[in-house]
């Protein structure tokens, strides 16, 4: 009893902020987002009577137990929906270099669902998977599906409308997201810590729910008109506004750095020099950046030339969750 998944990472166009069930992963508002081509988690799940507790080898290295927690509680959800108490040994590696400032949890817990669901023969729809993805990490749910993907916040209280959907496939529209990493400390405040301290402290919470279910609108109509300079705008205008609900909680917090800013403002001054390029940033230091692909070149070049950038890498729609037969780690 045993499968292999691969899960791509996602960078929200809107984002995720917030929870109003910590515990069933259920969000304040949907979120949409573009599944990446370049960065992406390969995981085998084995089922067997003969495991004592459920193990996990994470890039070669044995997970300490706070890790096999999270996997095992993980895992008693899909043992549950198969009527099984089997453990289970996952290994797990992460084509998602750490440095490239991308929370390996979104592809992490997809590529987990989907092949430990498989593995239990449990042969669950899109949607399923999702809303199993979602109890793993919240972003987790939109990594199941490629190209352009929402995640419908969902109105029931357990969390059976909660999950996400495609709304345009990989193929159909070709923009270019240059993961731009930056010269940074490590950050202080996990996503999932600052998400519950700015819901419970800070009073621009209520100015970020007030505008985002409108962001989202505008957003799948930008999708729809294949309108990038709607698409860039609103993007960029969601992060920040996610961002400032940080500034106001208690105690306070900023995910920037000086080198974030040094990227937020050369793309500014790109854009007033007719080079369209917009930003949007997640939960830590690191910029993503979104242009046509007929302008990307050009960007990263003019990015990669600021002395606090590391490194930039292109990447564009990718797809979702595959099964594969052969493990090559
Ligand atoms: O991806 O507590 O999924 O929509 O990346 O595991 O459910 O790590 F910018 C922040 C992702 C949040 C926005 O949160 O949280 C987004 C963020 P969990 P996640």
């Amino acid at each position: 009893m045993e499968a292999i998944a691969r899960a791509h990472t996602n960078i929200a166009l809107i984002k995720y902020w917030g929870k109003r069930n910590s515990q069933l992963f259920l969000p304040t508002n949907s979120s949409l987002s573009i599944t990446l081509d370049h960065f992406y988690t390969e995981t085998k799940v084995q089922f067997s009577d003969q495991f004592e507790k459920d193990s996990l080898l994470l890039d070669g290295n044995q997970a300490a137990d706070k890790e096999i927690v999270k996997i095992t509680a993980f895992l008693n959800h899909v043992r549950n929906l198969a009527g099984t108490k089997t453990f289970a040994k996952v290994t797990s590696v992460n084509h998602v270099p750490t440095a490239a400032g991308f929370a390996s949890s979104a592809s992490g817990y997809a590529a987990l669902a989907a092949a430990a669901s498989k593995a239990l023969q449990l042969d669950l729809t899109g949607t399923e998977l999702s809303a199993l993805a979602r109890q793993g990490s919240g972003s987790a749910s939109r990594s199941i599906f490629g190209g352009f993907v929402e995640w419908q916040k969902g109105d029931n209280t357990d969390g059976t409308d909660s999950f996400a959907t495609q709304v345009l496939d990989e193929q159909a529209w070709n923009v270019s997201v240059l993961s731009v990493v930056v010269e940074a400390g490590p950050k202080s405040v996990s996503s999932r810590d600052g998400m519950q301290r700015t819901v419970e402290t800070s009073p621009f919470y209520e100015g970020w729910l007030a505008t985002v279910e409108e962001d989202l609108k505008l957003m799948k109509e930008a999708i729809n008109d294949r309108d990038f300079t709607q698409l860039g705008e609103i993007a960029e205008a969601n992060a920040l506004k996610m961002h400032a609900t940080t500034l106001g909680a208690k105690p306070p917090f900023l995910y920037w750095q000086s080198a974030t800013l040094d990227v937020m403002q050369k793309v500014m001054e790109l854009r007033q020099q007719g080079l369209e390029a917009y930003f949007t940033i997640d939960a830590g230091p690191n910029v993503k950046v979104l242009c046509e692909p007929e302008n990307e070149q050009m960007i990263k070049e003019k990015l990669a030339a600021l002395s606090s950038v590391r490194d930039v890498i292109v990447c564009h729609p990718g797809p979702g969750i595959q099964y594969l037969s052969d493990w090559n780690g």
